[in-house]
């Protein structure tokens, strides 16, 4: 925790105001940095906390995905956030499966006050997306700091107003189903030099590991290209020996 706090500090010094706009979706006054794993290598923990993704294996399925990795540090006086869902962009019909996993890391203690997030219970199973701009009745996810909750991507949501004088602190790291398309662009957006330093249970849930047949190369996890194209260490017959060895599928 308090290495994450020093972290916000920091990005806040480099990146003031967070990487968004002042917009009425994602906040006036809230801080939202994304693209993380090109910072700080806590980001890299944070990604992959094992108890974390113990639940996710079981609520998304063999093979999830980091979707994205952000922030939503809440600004004193933001109004409440238009409730939504984070599976929109999907268009898939309701209900379905589910497709996206959020995680909400409290970094503060979220309180009525200082805007804990708002859930519709039950919004899951839903027919329909939330109607822009429309009010719910809803659960507060108060919680101390230091509590992750995890919020489905089909579940009515939105941070709370903050009518405090501090900012409320949150991480939002979002996890998907291996076969959705990733919100970030996490497989470019780091530069392949990182990536190959990043241990394999965190390439995997970037993309460089096959997941029920999609996203291969020559038939193969992405990752054996990646080494090959960029690792020092790359061994050409090595590598060739692996590609000629059967798939299995
Ligand atoms: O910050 C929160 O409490 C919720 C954030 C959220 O739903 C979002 O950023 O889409």
């Amino acid at each position: 925790m308090q290495a994450l706090k020093e972290e916000l500090q920091r990005l806040d010094s480099v990146r003031p105001g967070g990487d968004l706009p002042p917009q009425p979706f994602s906040g006036f006054v809230t801080k939202r940095w994304f693209d993380l794993l090109n910072d700080g290598p806590i980001w890299e923990q944070v990604a992959t906390q094992k108890s974390i993704l113990k639940v996710l294996d079981e609520v998304l399925g063999e093979g999830f995905l980091l979707s994205t990795l952000g922030t939503a540090v809440i600004g004193a006086g933001e109004k409440a956030q238009p409730f939504h869902v984070d599976d929109s962009v999907y268009s898939f019909p309701r209900p379905h499966p589910n497709l996206v996993c959020n995680t909400m890391w409290a970094i503060d203690d979220f309180t009525k006050a200082n805007g804990a997030t708002m859930v519709v219970p039950g919004s899951h199973l839903f027919s329909d997306d939330p109607e822009p701009g429309k009010y719910y009745d809803h659960a507060l996810l108060t919680m101390p700091a230091g509590s992750i909750a995890f919020v489905l991507g089909s579940c009515y949501h939105g941070a709370g107003a903050n009518n405090t004088k501090m900012e409320r602190r949150a991480l939002t790291v979002n996890y998907c189903n291996g076969s959705m398309r990733q919100q970030e662009n996490l497989m470019l957006s780091i530069h392949p030099s990182k990536m190959l330093s990043f241990k394999s249970e965190l390439q995997d849930i970037l993309g460089f590991k096959v997941c029920k047949g999609a996203g291969h190369l020559f038939a193969r996890d992405p990752r054996m290209e990646m080494e090959r194209h960029y690792s020092p260490a790359h061994d050409d017959r090595e590598w060739l020996e692996k590609r000629n060895q059967p798939t299995g599928k």
